[in-house]
C-alpha cells in the first residue's frame, strides 16, 4: 500500500492525543454501561461503517456565479484519488470513491482500478453526466437528455449511461447513479406527462443494459438547473419510475434535493417500506443549496435519518443495502477538510442512532406515551459520541484529531508546489 500521508506523522499526533481520548472513552463507557450499552459494541459497528466520497467533491466547486480555486487542488482523476486517499487514511470511514464520467475518463480502467487499490481505495457507484455538453459531442443536452424531445439526443444519453456501466464493470462498481438535469423553466415549456414518458422509455433502455448484480440508482432533485419542473423532481416520481423500471432500480436520496423543511426521514422510511431505498448523497442545505457539509445546518435531521436506517436494518423487508455517499462540492473550505468534517458527522449520527433504546422507544410508541418516545430519541441524540469515533479511527490507523493532523501534514501546501493550477472556470458542480 502506498498511503499518501506518513504513518509516523499520524502515530505521533495520536500519541499526543491518546491519553485524553482514553480518559473520555472510559468515562463515556461508564455512562453508557449504566444504560446497559457496551461501548465497544458500538465502536465495532462504527468501525464497520463506511461511506464513499465523490471525485467531484475533491476539488472546489463554486457558487452559482464563480469559482475561487485554492492552490494545490487536484485537476485530474489521479490527483483526486490521492486526495480521497488522504480522507480515507485519516478518517478510516471512506474507503471508496464514486467517479463521474466523462470527467474522470482515462484510457485504461484496469490500471486506474489498480492505482486506486494501491491507495487503499475501491470504486463505488459510477455517475453519468448528461447535464452538460462535452467538446465534440454530436447532440446538445439543451433540450434535456433521457427525456429530450429529440430522439437522437435521448439515444446519445442512453449510450453514455451504457458506456458508464461498461466502465464501472472494469472498475469493480455495481451501481449506476443517474441524475438528469432535465426539466423546464416555464409553464408550458414541455408536456409534463410526455416528458416523463420519454424519460421512462430511455431509462428502460439503460436498465436493460445492467448486469445481473447491478443496481440503477435514480436521484431526484426538485430544483436546478430547471426551476419550474424537473423530470424526476421528488421521491414520488423517483419511486414510481423505479417501480416501473424493475427490481434493480432503486431511489437515491440526496439530502439537499428537497424543498426546505421536507420530512426526509419519513421519505427514507417510505422508500424502505417498498424495497426501493437505494442509497444516499449526504450533504446539508439551508435554502436551495445542496453542497454544505453534512449536518452543518441540521444535524438533528441527519440523526433522524439514521434512526430510520437503524430501524430499517432491524426490519429488512425486501433487503437492506443502501449505498452511502457524500455529495458535496465546497466553495469556501479545503475540500479534504470538509469531507473529513462530514464523515465525522455522518458517523456520529449513525453511532447516536445505535444508542437509541429501541425497546423503550417501541414500548412508548405502542403505549402512545409521546413524551417517553421522544425522550428515547433525545437521550441518544444528546450523547457526545466523538470518543467512540476517535477510538475506532485510532485503532484502525486513522487520526484521533483528523483536522489537526491534516494541517500538520501540510498536504495542500506540498501539493501546491507539485500540481498545476486550476483554471478559473465556471461555478457550481
Ligand atoms: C449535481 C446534482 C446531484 C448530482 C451531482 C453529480 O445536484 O447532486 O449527484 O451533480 O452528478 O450536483
Ligand atoms: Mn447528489
Ligand atoms: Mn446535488
Amino acid at each position: 500500500m502506498n498511503m499518501p500521508l506518513s504513518a509516523e506523522l499520524i502515530a505521533e499526533a495520536n500519541t499526543r492525543d491518546l491519553e485524553a481520548l482514553e480518559d473520555d472513552y472510559a468515562s463515556l463507557g461508564r455512562k453508557l454501561e449504566r444504560a446497559g450499552i457496551a461501548i465497544d459494541a458500538i465502536k465495532e459497528r462504527v468501525a464497520d461503517f463506511s461511506l464513499a466520497v465523490p471525485t467531484w467533491g475533491a476539488g472546489r466547486g463554486g457558487t452559482r456565479f464563480a469559482k475561487f480555486p485554492i492552490a494545490g487542488e487536484p485537476t485530474n482523476i489521479h490527483e483526486k484519488l490521492e486526495d480521497c486517499a488522504v480522507i480515507s487514511q485519516l478518517s478510516r470511514l471512506t474507503p471508496r470513491v464514486s467517479p463521474h464520467f466523462p470527467w474522470d475518463k482515462v484510457s485504461d480502467y484496469g490500471a486506474l482500478r489498480e492505482e486506486a487499490a494501491s491507495l487503499g481505495l475501491g470504486f463505488d457507484a459510477v455517475n453519468s453526466n448528461t447535464f452538460q455538453d462535452q467538446p465534440g459531442q454530436a447532440k446538445s443536452y439543451a433540450t434535456g437528455s433521457l427525456s429530450s424531445t429529440v430522439a437522437a439526443t435521448r439515444q446519445q444519453a442512453v449510450e453514455h449511461n451504457v458506456e458508464c456501466i461498461e466502465i464501472g464493470r472494469q472498475l469493480g462498481s455495481t451501481d449506476l447513479t443517474v441524475w438528469v438535469g432535465d426539466g423546464t423553466n416555464f409553464p408550458g415549456q414541455q408536456d409534463l406527462a410526455r416528458s416523463l414518458d420519454r424519460y421512462l422509455d430511455a431509462a428502460a433502455q439503460v436498465y436493460a443494459a445492467l448486469p445481473d448484480d447491478w443496481r440503477m440508482l435514480l436521484e431526484h432533485k426538485m430544483f436546478e438547473p430547471a426551476f419550474y419542473s424537473t423530470v424526476i423532481s421528488d421521491w414520488g416520481s423517483s419511486i414510481l419510475a423505479a417501480q416501473e423500471l424493475g427490481p434493480k432500480a432503486k431511489c437515491l436520496v440526496d439530502l439537499g434535493h428537497h424543498a426546505p423543511n421536507v420530512n426526509i426521514e419519513q421519505i427514507v422510511a417510505r422508500l424502505h417500506r417498498f424495497g426501493k431505498l437505494g442509497g444516499f448523497h449526504f450533504n446539508d442545505s439551508k435554502y436551495g443549496d445542496d453542497d454544505l457539509d453534512s449536518g452543518s445546518i441540521n444535524p438533528h435531521q441527519l440523526f433522524l435519518v439514521f434512526n430510520e436506517l437503524v430501524e430499517a436494518e432491524l426490519n429488512p423487508r425486501e433487503g437492506f443495502n443502501p449505498n452511502y455517499m457524500i455529495d458535496q462540492s465546497h466553495n469556501v473550505t479545503d475540500p479534504i477538510e470538509s469531507m473529513l468534517s462530514s464523515a465525522e458527522t455522518i458517523g456520529a449520527c449513525f453511532a447516536k442512532a445505535l444508542l437509541v433504546d429501541r425497546e423503550a422507544l417501541h414500548m412508548a410508541q405502542e403505549a402512545n406515551d409521546t413524551m417517553m418516545a421522544f425522550q428515547a430519541l433525545r437521550r441518544a441524540y444528546n450523547v457526545d459520541v466523538s470518543p467512540i469515533l476517535a477510538m475506532a479511527r485510532h485503532e484502525n490507523g486513522g487520526a484521533i484529531d483528523m483536522l489537526g493532523t491534516y494541517r500538520e501534514s501540510r498536504w495542500r501546501d506540498r501539493k501546491a508546489q507539485e500540481r498545476k493550477a486550476v483554471g478559473l472556470g465556471a461555478g457550481i458542480v
